[in-house]
């Protein structure tokens, strides 16, 4: 079937058959018969449906998702292979939408995998950046940033007839909205909506990601989080905003009623899902538009707030979305006198300033409109729900206690299992039968195999056949070479000081120096990183600058090279991380804990039998519960001792500094005559610096106890078969954290749908 349909494809667009067409043609070849069996599939329906609003849907590459979900893939392999095609090379001629930019995007996409999967209603609407987030490349050791355009013409994208006024104070536009189809595993469709500016022209991007901020018809969609850092680009993040806020909201309305429901009926039949506070002026747009149609203030109110729900991704204060008043007036002045009677409701039944929506400073507190005006608050994971509750948010969880839930993450096991790493699924699927691809949580039978040599041996060869195919695609995408018989040790995610990369480098500043004594490690080590700094996130790219320096350094010392290796992958991303998971053996999940929400690689990395070295922080709490102490490697001052350290101003790094010869020695080590011979003084200065002075994120608090677990597990490793079978308890404890559970939850205590 495949193999006929792809011929007549080939012939028609391409006069080639498939044995003359090239990659790229195949692809669009497969990306049309795709399209075309997805715009068959009947969507979910029902009479209440969800509405996913999310500023980031980091959806990845489709091709092969989309094929597994329609249950064509091994059939299309089989064809391709035939002609001797790997389906891995056509992949390599799609482009990644970048349409996002870390865990909270990603999440977006694995929810709308398994909400389609689950056959509920539910679309995701968001917008359509020209070229997303930055492209990252390196030079001279440093983050440069450059535009990442996805759109081919020819792309997962259908352009639809619907369109919507925006009115913003200076200018009103018309959106354009774009779907993408979104099948479910085994049957079932949603759409993803992704609104966007005809006008927008990317011609006036210059040096690297520059662009006039102000120039709203030709900017407003071209790149995601543009650079916020002055009024300009804050005021372009509210019309951003806005503009993906009131299609949503229009585009809500318009389909009620052609659903056949009456607006004040509305929360019966929509719910709607605000993803962390970028969303969250639906809420007074909602409001807007209900008053526009002839309600009165108080039914607005009330049904919007029926039909609202938040989730919340950060207890960082300085991520708390706050806009001046100032602002929201510049761009959407029709809304602030709504935000002003939101606030004046809150003053009126709630004496706590904390509380108010807009405080002394004449701030928008976007979380507080979410709290006060919707129906549900959730955290990701149950020890960051506990601290939302018991301190975060106490004020609001002391008033709506009800409101208040737990969702644990999850992730989508057709494309962290299925798709990434076929040979472990098929190996699973050999032990324990297909049913974990639908029911997660029969995974734990593989827990009957955990003393049987025979597969053992093969997880470990499983393991080890990914292990080459990264280092094959490392060395052909970076020209970077590592040793597929070392241990990989892999840190993936934004860059973030909390998260701690730095801690991690100092670890490898370690290592070197031990080399340099003669400590010989038994085995070598390749300590992989990738992540993507903030533009304007200074000590961010300082991290980035100072992975750089340690990976040239080691790579030029013949003394040391045998046995460490640093390697900074360039533009981590989806694809990246489908490479790079498979073939990890230690997790790096090392937060300062009550930092990190919940986290999602760590599920991903644990499904893909990685141990975890991890902080009790976020879910590797819950993946300590699960797994037990063998099973997992746990250092670090709890989220109690954190939390009690910032509110009595306890911590102070330079008297660890100074009082640790071991730290002082590694810290001094950034600075030392080596690393200022290879890198940028200021850079490394300022990393120094920071460390030794602030140290906000408390690095040297950890850092001792990390380098001596880290030496613990990297012993353990060399007994394999103890290895293998952490590594298979890991695998068969993760089926909690599928996604289709987390949807679930969300189903049953937020949306009924
Ligand atoms: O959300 C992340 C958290 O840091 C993770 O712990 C969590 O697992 C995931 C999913 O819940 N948050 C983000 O990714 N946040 C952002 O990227 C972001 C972007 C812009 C502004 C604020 C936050």
């Amino acid at each position: 079937m495949m193999e006929q349909e792809l011929n007549k494809v080939l012939g028609e667009r391409f006069g080639k058959t498939l044995e003359e067409a090239c990659m790229e043609e195949i692809y669009h070849a497969l990306l049309t018969i795709v399209k075309g069996k997805m715009k068959d599939l009947e969507k979910n329906t029902g009479s209440r449906k969800l509405y996913y609003i999310s500023a980031e849907f980091l959806i990845g590459k489709l091709l092969s998702n989309n094929l597994i979900n329609l249950g064509l893939f091994d059939e299309t392999a089989e064809v391709l292979k035939k002609h001797g095609i790997d389906i891995a090379d056509i992949e390599e001629a799609e482009t990644e939408p970048s349409l996002g930019n870390g865990g909270l995007g990603r999440l977006a996409a694995c929810f709308l995998d398994s909400i389609a999967t689950l056959k509920l209603p539910g679309d995701g609407v968001g917008l359509n950046y020209h070229d997303g987030l930055f492209k990252q490349t390196f030079a001279d050791h440093k983050q440069r940033e450059e535009k990442n355009p996805w759109m081919t013409g020819d792309d997962w994208l259908t352009r639809t007839d619907v369109r919507f006024e925006v009115p913003f104070k200076d200018l009103t536009v018309t959106s354009t909205m774009y779907d993408i189809d979104v099948p479910g595993y085994e049957g079932g469709k949603n759409s993803l909506h992704l609104f966007d500016l005809d006008s927008v022209d990317e011609s006036i991007i210059h040096d690297g990601i520059e662009f006039d901020k102000e120039d709203i018809r030709r900017g407003l969609t071209l790149f995601l989080y543009p650079d916020d850092s002055d009024e300009k680009g804050q005021l372009l993040r509210i019309y951003q905003q806005y503009f993906m806020v009131s299609n949503a909201a229009q585009l809500i309305l318009k389909e009620t009623e052609e659903r056949g429901f009456d607006l004040y009926h509305l929360h019966e039949h929509v719910v709607i899902q605000i993803n962390d506070t970028h969303p969250t002026m639906v809420i007074p747009e909602l409001v807007r538009l209900l008053m526009a149609r002839g309600f009165n203030i108080d039914t607005a109110i009330d049904v919007v707030r029926k039909t609202c729900a938040y989730t919340n991704h950060t207890i960082l204060a300085e991520a708390l979305e706050k806009w001046p008043a100032s602002y929201l007036e510049k761009v959407v002045p029709q809304l602030m006198p709504i935000i002003r009677e939101l606030d004046k409701r809150v003053r009126r039944d709630f004496h706590d300033e904390k509380v108010y929506i807009i405080d002394e400073q004449e701030r928008v507190h976007m979380a507080h409109i979410d709290i006060h005006y919707g129906q549900s608050v959730n955290g990701v994971a149950a020890l960051h729900t506990q601290i939302l509750e018991e301190s975060e948010l106490k004020p609001f969880y002391d008033i709506y206690p009800g409101k208040f839930n737990n969702k644990t993450n999850g992730i989508t096991f057709r494309r962290w299992l299925l798709h990434c790493n076929h040979e472990l699924a098929s190996y699973i699927e050999e032990l324990i039968g297909s049913g974990y691809k639908i029911h997660a949580e029969e995974l734990e039978k593989l827990l009957d195999f955990q003393d049987d040599e025979a597969v053992l041996d093969r997880l470990r060869q499983i393991k080890q056949n990914a292990k080459l195919d990264l280092k094959k695609y490392l060395k052909s995408t970076q020209g970077v070479e590592i040793d597929e018989t070392s241990v990989y040790d892999i840190q993936v995610k934004r860059l973030h000081e909390y998260k701690r990369q730095q801690m991690n480098a100092l670890y490898a500043i370690y290592k070197y120096l031990e080399i340099k004594k003669g400590n010989l490690p038994k085995r070598p080590i390749t300590m992989i990183f990738g992540a993507k700094a903030a533009p304007a996130y200074t000590i961010a790219k300082d991290i980035i600058h100072l992975i750089l320096c340690l990976q040239e350094l080691i790579d030029s010392d013949p003394e040391v090279s045998p046995y460490l290796k640093v390697v900074m992958v360039e533009n981590y991303n989806v694809s990246k991380a489908a490479k790079l998971i498979p073939a990890c053996d230690i997790s790096e999940q090392i937060s300062l804990a009550s930092k990190e929400a919940s986290g999602t690689g760590n599920m991903k990395f644990m499904l893909n039998g990685a141990v975890t070295l991890g902080t009790e922080d976020g879910a590797n709490v819950e993946i300590h519960q699960l797994v037990g102490d063998d099973n997992i490697y746990i250092f670090g001052k709890s989220s109690d001792e954190v939390i009690k350290l910032y509110e009595t101003s306890g911590y102070c790094s330079r008297k660890i500094y100074e009082s640790d010869s071991l730290v002082e020695e590694l810290v001094d080590f950034i600075i030392s005559k080596k690393m200022i011979l290879t890198g940028d003084p200021v850079n490394l200065g300022r990393l120094y610096k920071e460390l030794v002075s602030k140290d906000w994120f408390m690095t040297l608090l950890d850092v001792r106890e990390y380098i001596a677990v880290k030496e613990q597990m990297l012993a353990d490793y060399e007994d394999e078969r103890s290895w293998a079978r952490k590594s298979l308890v890991n695998i068969a404890k993760a089926g909690y954290f599928s996604s289709d559970r987390t949807i679930e939850e969300y189903n049953k205590d937020i949306w009924h749908l």
